[in-house]
C-alpha cells in the first residue's frame, strides 16, 4: 500500500533525520525530493504545492525541542502534515438512531461496489457486532444481481433481490423494508455503475438517494485510477454530493497517491479502505495510522515517544508495581518495550541487567524490531493484551494483517511475552533492577 510514496518520502527524510544542524540548503533538498515523491505517486499537483508549503513554514519556524533533532522535528511535521492532508475526522460510519442503518454505494463500473458491499457487510458484522443485509440495487445488467447474491452465500449475509423489474428505486426501497421487518440493523445498497459520469447515472442516484434517505452515501473509487479517481469525486461532490470515500485496490500500488488528494480537493473523507480482491479485505481508514505506515511506522512513534519522554516517571513506578504483582500483560509488555527503548539501544540495556542477557536469548531485541512489535501489540484487542492466551489462530491471523506482518512473527511475539513472563515472575521474587538506576547510568556513559 503506497510502497513508492513511501520508499520515496522516507528516502527524502532519510538523511536529514541523523543530522544534528539542519542548513536553508538540506532544507529546500528536502523539500524538492518531498515534492517530486508526492508528484510521482500522481497526487494532485495543486494538492502536492499547498503540502510543501505548509511543511516548509512550519519547518522554518520549527522550535528545536529537547528530546527532537532539527531533522526529527520535520519528520514530525511531514507525518502531521500528511495525516491531516489524508483527513482528521473520523473514519466511522453514521449509525442509525433507530436501525436500520442504511448505506448507499454510489461509484463508476468496475471501481469495486459490489465487492465493496460485501466487505463492508462482513466487517460490520465481525468488528461490530451489525447483522447487516444487502439490497441488490445495480439493475442494470443481470450479473450484478447473481453476484450479490453469490458474495452474500459467501459470507451468509441475506440478500435482498427483485430480478422481475428495472426499478432500482423500487427494489432499494422494499430491499429496506424486508430487511427492517427481519430485524436487520444495517442494510447496504448496491447500485449501477457508469463508464464515466453521465446524466442518467447521476438521475438514478439521486432519485434513489432521496426515495431511501441513506444515513451514509460512500463513494466508491479506484485508487488505480490516479487522477481520474480524483475527477470522479470532485464530480459526484458537485451533483449527488456524498458522505465519505472508500478507496478501492489500494493494493496496486503504482498510482495511489492521488486518492491522497481526495480530501483535499472534495473536503470529504476517506472512511474505509480496500486492499484485495478477499472479502476480508477492507479495513477502517485511519489518516494518522496510514500516515505512520508511509513514512515507516517504527520511526515516527520513535519521535512521538521521545518527545513524550519527560512526563512518564510515575509510568515506571506503575509498572515496577505491576511486575511484582507478578502481572505481565501485552500492556506492559508493550510499555517495558518502550522504557526500554527511550533509555538506548536495547542490547546495551539488557546487557547491564545482571542475569537478564542470557535469558533473553532467543527473544529478539534488534532495535528495528521494535516498529513490527508495536505494530502487532497495537493491532491486539484491549481483551487481547490483558488475557493474551485468548489469541487463538484466526485472532492471530487478523493481527497479523492489522500489523501488515505475518503470522510468524506474531508468534513469535507472543513467545517472547511468555518468556518475559516467566523471567518477570522469577525476579519478582528476588531482587528488581530498579529500571530508574539503569537509565541514570545509561545517561552517564
Ligand atoms: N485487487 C483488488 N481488486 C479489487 C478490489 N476491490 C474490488 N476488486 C476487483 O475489481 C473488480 C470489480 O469489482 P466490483 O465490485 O464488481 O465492481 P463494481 O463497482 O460493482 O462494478 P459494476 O457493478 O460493474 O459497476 C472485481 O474483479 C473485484 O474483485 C481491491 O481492493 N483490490
Ligand atoms: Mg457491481
Amino acid at each position: 500500500m503506497f510502497d513508492t510514496l513511501s520508499d520515496k518520502l522516507q528516502g527524502a527524510l532519510g538523511d536529514l533525520r541523523s543530522r544534528g544542524v539542519l542548513t536553508d540548503e538540506d532544507l529546500s533538498r528536502a523539500m524538492r525530493e518531498i515534492r517530486l515523491a508526492l508528484l510521482e505517486a500522481d497526487v494532485n499537483f495543486k494538492v502536492v504545492k499547498d503540502f510543501v508549503a505548509r511543511v516548509k513554514e512550519r519547518a522554518g519556524g520549527a522550535a528545536v525541542t529537547r528530546s527532537l533533532t532539527p531533522g526529527q522535528e520535520i519528520v514530525k511535521i511531514v507525518h502531521e502534515e500528511l495525516t491531516e492532508l489524508m483527513g482528521s475526522g473520523g473514519s466511522r460510519l453514521a449509525f442509525a438512531g433507530r436501525p436500520p442503518t442504511v448505506v448507499l454505494l454510489a461509484g463508476l463500473q468496475g471501481s469495486g461496489k459490489t465487492t465493496a458491499a460485501a466487505k463492508l457487510a462482513l466487517l460490520l458484522r465481525k468488528g461490530e457486532g451489525k447483522s447487516p443485509a444487502l439490497v441488490a440495487a445495480d439493475l442494470q445488467r443481470p450479473a450484478a444481481i447473481d453476484q450479490l447474491e453469490q458474495l452474500g452465500r459467501q459470507i451468509q449475509i441475506p440478500v435482498y433481490l427483485d430480478r422481475s423489474t428495472k426499478d432500482a428505486i423500487a427494489v432499494a426501497r422494499h430491499g429496506i423494508e424486508q430487511a427492517q421487518a427481519q430485524g436487520r440493523d444495517v442494510v447496504i445498497v448496491d447500485t449501477a455503475g457508469r463508464l464515466q459520469i453521465d446524466e442518467p447515472l447521476m438521475k438514478e442516484l439521486a432519485a434513489v438517494r432521496k426515495a431511501v434517505k441513506p444515513h451514509n452515501v460512500l463513494l466508491v473509487l479506484d485508487s488505480m485510477t490516479g487522477q481520474e479517481a480524483v475527477a470522479v469525486a470532485e464530480a459526484f461532490a458537485e451533483r449527488v454530493d456524498f458522505d465519505g470515500v472508500v478507496l478501492t485496490k489500494l493494493d496496486g500500488d503504482a498510482r495511489g497517491g492521488a486518492a491522497l488528494s481526495v480530501k483535499a480537493v472534495t473536503g470529504k473523507p476517506i472512511k474505509l479502505a480496500s486492499t484485495g480482491e478477499k472479502l476480508d479485505q477492507l479495513e477502517y481508514f485511519h489518516p494518522d495510522r496510514m500516515a505512520s505506515r508511509i513514512l515507516g511506522m517504527g520511526d515516527v512513534l520513535t519521535l512521538i515517544e521521545r518527545a513524550e519522554q519527560a512526563a512518564e516517571v510515575d509510568e515506571q513506578e506503575e509498572m515496577e508495581r505491576r511486575l511484582r504483582a507478578g502481572q505481565f500483560t501485552f500492556d506492559d509488555f508493550l510499555q517495558s518495550y518502550r522504557m526500554m527503548r527511550r533509555m538506548g539501544p536495547l542490547k546495551s540495556i539488557v546487557g547491564m541487567i545482571p542475569g537478564l542477557g542470557k535469558q533473553l536469548q532467543g527473544v529478539d531485541v534488534d532495535d528495528r524490531e521494535l516498529g513490527r512489535v508495536e505494530a502487532i501489540v497495537l493491532s491486539m484487542t484491549a481483551d487481547e493484551r490483558r488475557r493474551p492466551e485468548i489469541i487463538n489462530g484466526s485472532r492471530r491471523a487478523r493481527i497479523a494483517r492489522g500489523s501488515g506482518t505475518t503470522v510468524q512473527q506474531v508468534n513469535q511475539l507472543l513467545t517472547a511475552r511468555k518468556q518475559m513472563a516467566k523471567m518477570v515472575k522469577q525476579m519478582g521474587k528476588g531482587k528488581m533492577p530498579n529500571i530508574q538506576s539503569i537509565a541514570a547510568a545509561q545517561r552517564r556513559r
